[in-house]
């Protein structure tokens, strides 16, 4: 079946994590995605954390499917020239290089504009213009540059990082945006352009609703469906709200069923006010229902500390999933936590290919996450992550080299 960027070619230029994520989802899509390494090392993550001695890891095998390998030194002048061939061929340049190397390897944008006019350059940078724009950065610096950090944890303690790699994952996906949307206007246009997403760029549009609250505070001093009110102090910036919702509808996490030894046995209960008179009978508060203090959404705000306090009476004589079944049939929004190993085992996202088994040569079968993105014209087959290099022969073939220069190239290094 055809695929959405069937005939889309990309330089891939990433490494690490934001990058590679972006180049996977239009291999995804269907792009033939070329990932050019460094001759003998390759993307540093192939080697880190490795769980099997000299087998790619886990960190690179998830993050590079689909795509193809190659081997080329950018610093050798052959090299070069090899690159040079490929910018022509491509239609998208993807890199998360730290600032200006590549410019330092000689493919400024007007050389490149020179080679391929119709080229998109597509970067992911730590920083956009401004006094950090020269700094390196990995996901929990732009965590935290983000403000993500400064919002996540609990008020009494120190900023905490999420686990959800919105620095690095976030920033590829809004890379990829900018690149589709780029070869878009390329339709019209005829001409390619830079795509620029910063990471402390995406994790702040991730986090566009604590600016928000930012606003609110300044004007009114307080936030009502905060963890602070009504006892705890606000301050100028936006505080950790613990697990509150940071929507309209208040919510938190509650333990259940079995908690005192599983660190996952909780459940997040949103206490929606639509179905506030459901919730009462739920958990046996009949009386709540009617009680002004409890009936409406503003009289609970002050509250909220008590009334989760026992609605989690009820939740712990429930398991997670017990507490889920009930709750759904009356249509109050809730989630258990689900740990990372009920998640690989979960078989409704094996059906999705959410999570997919994937056999690869030196490592055999390994769980990965396939494309959260389901188009129903484009559907995503996921294929194991290349080995350094494994198809340097076939592309430079595919460039026009011969056998013998090929031989001849390897001889010098350049590959
Ligand atoms: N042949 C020859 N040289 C190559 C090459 C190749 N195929 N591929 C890369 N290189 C060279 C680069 O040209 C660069 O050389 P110079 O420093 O001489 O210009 C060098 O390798 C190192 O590149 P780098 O600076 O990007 O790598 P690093 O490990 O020092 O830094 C990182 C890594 C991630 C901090 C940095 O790339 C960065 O800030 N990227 C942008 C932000 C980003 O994507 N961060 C997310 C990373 S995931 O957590």
């Amino acid at each position: 079946m055809a695929k959405a960027l069937d005939g889309v070619r990309i330089l891939d230029f990433t490494h690490v994590q934001s990058g590679p994520t972006c180049t996977q989802l239009l291999a995804w899509f269907g792009a033939d995605v070329i990932k050019v390494e460094r001759a003998g090392a390759g993307d540093i993550t192939r080697e880190q954390l490795r769980d099997i001695p000299d087998v790619d890891s886990l960190y690179f095998t998830m993050l590079n499917h689909n795509k193809r390998s190659v081997t080329i030194d950018t610093k050798n002048p052959e090299g070069k020239q090899v690159l040079e061939a490929l910018i022509q061929k491509c239609d998208v340049l993807v890199e998360n290089f730290a600032p200006g190397a590549l410019d330092r390897m000689g493919f400024t944008w007007e050389r490149i504009q020179e080679l391929n006019p119709r080229m998109i350059v597509a970067s992911v940078k730590g920083f956009g213009p401004g006094p950090y724009e020269d700094c390196k950065v990995y996901e929990n610096v732009a965590q935290c540059a983000g403000g993500a950090a400064s919002t996540t944890g609990f008020d009494d303690g120190p900023p905490v990082v999420t686990g959800a790699q919105i620095g690095d994952s976030g920033t590829g996906l809004h890379l990829a945006l900018g690149i589709v949307t780029a070869l878009y206007q390329r339709t019209h246009s005829g001409r390619g352009q830079r795509v620029l997403a910063a990471m402390q760029d995406g994790v702040l549009n991730l986090c566009r609703v604590k600016l928000r609250d930012q606003q609110r505070l300044d004007r009114t001093g307080v936030m009502k469906e905060y963890p602070q009110y009504p006892n705890g102090k606000f301050g100028e910036a936006v505080p950790r709200s613990g697990n509150a919702s940071g929507g309209g509808q208040p919510g938190w996490i509650l333990k259940c069923k079995g908690w005192e030894t599983d660190p996952n046995a909780y459940i997040y209960f949103i206490t929606q006010a639509p179905v506030w008179a459901k919730i009462c009978n739920v958990i046996g508060k009949e009386e709540w229902a009617t009680d002004p203090d409890y009936a409406t959404a503003s009289a609970r705000l002050p509250r909220l500390k008590d009334i989760f306090a026992e609605i989690e009476r009820w939740t712990m004589t429930k398991t997670k999933f017990e507490a889920m079944q009930i709750l759904n049939k009356y249509d109050i929004p809730c989630g258990p936590i689900l740990s990372m190993k009920e998640i690989a085992e979960e078989p409704s996202l094996r059906k999705t290919g959410t999570i997919v088994e994937v056999d690869h040569p030196m490592r055999g079968k390994y769980l990965t996450v396939g494309n959260p993105i389901k188009l129903s014209d484009s559907p995503t087959e996921v294929k194991r992550s290349p080995l350094l290099g494994e198809h340097t022969d076939e592309v430079m073939a595919e460039l026009g080299y011969s056998p013998e220069q090929i031989s001849a190239l390897r001889t010098a290094g350049a590959i």
